[in-house]
């Protein structure tokens, strides 16, 4: 408890049980408030959410055995999207260790691929270095989960806690400076290029450096697109975005980074869901590559310019040497053209309906019923991809989601946790119908701590997005994606202690949501949309961006 005190620790997102009984019994006098989830999955989730809003570390407490299993889910989203968490898992005795004790599994051994780090204690003076410098490595550099395997009897031990100020790791030494000659050349390239495109990934939002990015990009007429984890690292509602990118991103975006002469990729990776097939992705472009990790450079496209760095640190350092080379701002006005073309000719749209809600005129009533000002968590589906769509994020930190994994049961937790993080900003979600039920179980959290996450389920009845591949590339041969009638979720929310809607009116949704958002509590409002619809545009799974359908 000194140890997350002196970390600055503020909440822990836990679930007690016999292997951390000793740790429980200090949190009685700690002054460190603890949110008693109803899953360890969703402690670990809430962990991540608190970290993306707040941009600070997460902490999550579990058990030995199914405690620890049960953080499996979020250790591995957290180390796909670089979300900085402390796991403490509780162990079975020293002496029982190996002998298949009750609630032991080898926690060490089955995260060891999903963590950034792991600490398996062996003595009770090691836990204060331990515990500092886990949260050292999960925030610093890359930012990712960190571990903490502590055997019960370890814990139980009384020991003088003398605060640890130097962290020292000779093993691990991020690069964050960024290298000055390749600022430079990539300076050069960026002002001789015809056809540039940053290409902007959550990185940027974990680097604290989403203000850094907007002023290299308004320096000159610079086209910007984000990744799905990236929206909101450049408001979206300035001239210069051309939206997000990748699978279900606008077709000027894909467009532009297929004809582009230059991309400067910036705290992205380069994933398949951004690159299509990779043999036809961006086939015209060198590419400057700015990444604190060094193994994201060349991974899976060659690095032209690699910088190794902090994006906080180089970005700012980019945008003088680019004003430095003084580039010619009438070279971007062909490219600027050909973008607006693209624009003119592919908007985002849908065809509305005067009687049904169509699930992107759902999303849009949201913004417009929230003002856009809201932090906004989603699950995992189609209603993750309207929402990145068609609800414009003007600032970081406020587009809460599971991208690298894509983790269904994402969503509520995570939304608890960013409110709890930023108490002053509503938070709302928007779920499926498939994905709230893989941990509504939280709603309880949310009830019996005061969390007011505003929950808008888009029921389409389907596990829709899995719908969607199987009516575009299985013949429409619909297999066990159909999700029933079950539960009814007015009734699942009034069970929670939470109010519950249903909203069928397309004429009253604004309004309604408008009067979801202001009842105090958590709310469920349960939005049946259109059944069969589907996200578009498209780069179909293995196609190029240039083929992408819809
Ligand atoms: C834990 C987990 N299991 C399965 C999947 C595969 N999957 C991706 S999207 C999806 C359907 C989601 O359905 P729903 O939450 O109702 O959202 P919708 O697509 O209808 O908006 C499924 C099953 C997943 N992403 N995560």
């Amino acid at each position: 408890m000194e140890c997350l005190r002196a970390e600055g620790v503020d909440v822990v997102f836990g679930y007690p049980g016999g292997a951390n009984l000793p740790t429980y019994d200090a949190f009685v006098e700690s002054g460190i408030r603890h949110v008693l989830v109803r899953h360890e999955a969703g402690g670990g989730h809430a962990a991540e959410g608190y970290a993306k809003a707040s941009g600070k570390v997460g902490v999550v407490f579990a058990t030995s055995g199914p405690g620890a299993t049960n953080i499996v889910t979020p250790l591995t989203d957290a180390m796909m999207d670089s979300v900085p968490m402390v796991a403490f898992t509780g162990q079975v005795r020293t002496d029982l260790l190996g002998t298949d004790g009750f609630q032991e599994a080898d926690t060490f051994g089955i995260t060891m691929p999903i963590v950034k780090h792991s600490f398996m204690i062996q003595h009770p003076t090691e836990i204060p270095r331990a515990v500092h410098e886990a949260f050292h490595i999960a925030r610093t550099g890359r930012p990712g989960p960190v571990l903490i395997d502590m055997p019960t009897d370890l814990t139980r031990v009384e020991i003088d806690y003398q605060p640890v100020g130097d962290v020292r790791l000779p093993g691990y030494q991020p690069t964050t400076e960024g290298n000055q000659k390749q600022i430079r050349l990539a300076a050069k390239a960026l002002a001789n290029a015809r056809r540039p495109v940053l290409y902007v990934g959550g990185g940027v939002i974990n680097a604290n450096a989403a203000s850094e990015l907007t002023e290299l990009a308004l320096s000159d007429r610079l086209p910007v697109t984000t990744t799905l984890m990236g929206l909101g690292a450049f408001p979206s509602t300035n001239p210069q975005w051309l939206g997000m990118l990748g699978m279900h991103g606008t077709r000027a975006a894909n467009y532009a980074m297929d004809e582009a002469d230059l991309i400067v990729a910036i705290g992205a990776r380069f994933d398949d869901r951004i690159t299509g097939k990779l043999s036809e992705f961006a086939p015209r472009a060198k590419f400057v590559h700015i990444d604190v990790d060094p193994a994201e450079i060349s991974k899976n496209v060659p690095a032209h310019i690699p910088i190794v760095g902090d994006a906080k640190n180089i970005v700012p350092r980019l945008t003088a040497e680019y004003k430095n080379a003084q580039a010619d701002p009438e070279r971007l006005a062909a490219w600027w053209e050909r973008i607006e073309g693209w624009r003119q000719q592919h908007p985002l749209k849908y065809e509305d309906s005067d009687t049904e809600i169509k699930p992107q005129y759902m999303i849009q009533a949201l913004y417009e019923a929230t003002g856009g000002d809201c932090i906004l968590a989603s699950d995992v589906g189609q209603h993750q991809m309207w929402s990145a769509q068609y609800f414009p994020f003007d600032k970081p930190r406020r587009w809460i989601n599971s991208g690298g994994l894509g983790t269904m049961g994402f969503g509520l937790p995570a939304a608890m946790g960013a409110a709890v993080a930023q108490p002053d900003v509503p938070t709302c979600l928007i779920t499926g119908d498939g994905s709230i039920q893989m941990n509504s179980q939280e709603l309880a959290t949310c009830s019996e701590n005061g969390i007011p996450v505003k929950v808008f389920i888009m029921n389409n009845g389907y596990l829709g997005m899995v719908r969607q591949w199987q009516e575009l590339f299985w013949d429409r041969r619909y297999s066990h994606v159909d999700t029933g009638s079950w539960p009814d979720f007015v009734k699942l929310a009034e069970a929670y202690g939470a109010t519950g809607m249903r909203l069928t009116e397309k004429k009253t949704l604004v309004e309604d949501m408008r009067k979801a958002i202001e009842t105090p509590g958590p709310v469920v409002v349960d939005v049946r949309v259109t059944r069969e619809e589907n996200t578009y545009p498209m780069i179909a799974p293995g196609a190029a961006a240039r083929d992408m359908v819809g």
